[in-house]
């Protein structure tokens, strides 16, 4: 570090690195729906959703005792789809991903 670096030059250096790395989440976020989305709709259906948790959540279904991934899979999806049209839009994929990121969150599932 240098002398001439103050407390709110690093302030602003270190906000800046952390804006850039939610910006990239984000994007990585936006990119996982997008390639998901095969039919490009912009929603999820089930198969859509398995080709989103292909690899996903394999350590959580174990850790909240699924054994089957693919009715953890299944169980979540149904959970995710909050309106419960069948689907999984945009709006709900974002809540699920600012919310899924606990073990809590996949007890209790339908
Ligand atoms: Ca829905």
């Amino acid at each position: 570090m240098t002398k001439t670096m103050t407390k709110t030059g690093m302030c602003a250096a270190l906000s800046l690195m952390l804006m850039g790395c939610v910006a990239l989440d984000q994007r990585i976020y936006e990119d996982n729906f997008a390639y998901s989305d095969s039919n490009h709709d912009g929603r999820l259906n089930q198969d859509e959703w398995a080709i989103y948790m292909q690899d996903r959540s394999v350590k959580t279904a174990k850790a909240v005792g699924y054994s089957d991934k693919a009715l953890f899979d299944h169980k979540l999806f149904i959970k995710v789809d909050a309106d419960h049209d069948g689907t999984v839009s945009k709006k709900e994929y974002d809540q699920f991903i600012l919310q899924g990121n606990t073990n809590e969150y996949y007890k209790n599932m339908p």
